[in-house]
């Protein structure tokens, strides 16, 4: 279907709902609108929590996800689509099956609480190392990288050799989020199959951080939609989050940490003064 001059292209996130807006299909949503990027969503899971604790999570059918991914993908034809919690081997089945429809994938593996836990049994873990295969770009933390290896990862030293193991499963990019290199820096690790990038930047003051990953995964996302190469994505989305970050610092939303401001952020948007 040709689209008409000013039309945005389409993204979809696979995704779960958290009623609080900071994390998951919302925080994915905000990402993509910050980009002019019309965004859809297939709801994966409908979760019960506040910004302290899970509560409850509540599967959809799989048949139900897998439908809800046909009608976006028939009509719509996203050019790019990411991935959020996916939370059963059933599901990350009917993804794996969708996989040509989908566009450029980014798999961002949802597999361990705020603490570190894993959320899901081992089957879960298995089901995203097929998925992965078909992802241009794989984006696990630190936690998440160790349950997909199998081994320990904590340094940035370690996080560097897991990219180049998780590059092996099929990924165009790996980036390993949320390594710390000394107090006061985080680093993320990049692997595009050739070399290894490290981006660095300084912890912000800010306790408003829930979600994000999910924003760094959907900026990933959106660049692509925009017709962004992986590793060009993957730094833009890095700078996006910082911005977002900066931007709600001094916000006061919840009892437990608060949302990033993806909306404040969007790419050629004027500095922020409270940076
Ligand atoms: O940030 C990971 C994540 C993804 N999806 C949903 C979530 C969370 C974290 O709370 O609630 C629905």
């Amino acid at each position: 279907m040709p689209r008409s001059e000013g039309t945005p292209p389409v993204a979809l996130t696979i995704a779960g709902v958290d009623p609080t807006g900071t994390a998951g299909a919302a925080a994915d949503l905000r990402t993509f609108a910050a980009h002019g990027v019309h965004g859809a969503l297939a709801v994966t899971v409908v979760t019960a929590q506040d910004t302290t604790r899970l509560g409850a999570i509540e599967a959809m059918p799989p048949e139900l996800v897998g439908a809800e991914i046909a009608a976006v993908t028939d009509d719509l034809h996203p050019v790019a689509t990411k991935t959020g919690m996916l939370a059963s081997e059933a599901v990350l089945g009917v993804v794996g099956e969708a996989v040509a429809t989908l566009g450029h994938l980014v798999v961002d593996p949802v597999l361990v609480d705020s603490a570190g836990r894993p959320l899901f049994p081992a089957a879960v873990t298995a089901g995203y190392r097929l998925v992965a295969a078909g992802a241009r770009v794989l984006t696990p933390n630190l936690d998440e990288a160790s349950l997909l290896l199998g081994e320990s990862v904590s340094s940035v030293e370690d996080a560097e050799e897991a990219a180049r193991e998780l590059h092996r499963l099929g990924p165009d990019v790996v980036v390993v989020t949320g390594g710390r290199r000394r107090a006061g820096t985080v680093v993320d690790v990049v692997f595009d199959g050739r070399s290894l990038a490290r981006l660095e930047g300084a912890v912000l003051d800010t306790k408003n951080v829930r979600g994000s990953g999910c924003t760094f995964s959907a900026a990933v996302t959106a660049n692509l939609a925009l017709g962004a190469a992986p590793l060009s994505a993957v730094t833009a989305a890095h700078d996006f989050v910082k911005r977002a970050l900066r931007a709600s610092a001094r916000w006061h939303l919840s009892r437990g940490p608060g949302p990033l401001d993806q909306l404040s952020a969007a790419p050629g948007a004027l500095p922020q003064r409270s940076g």
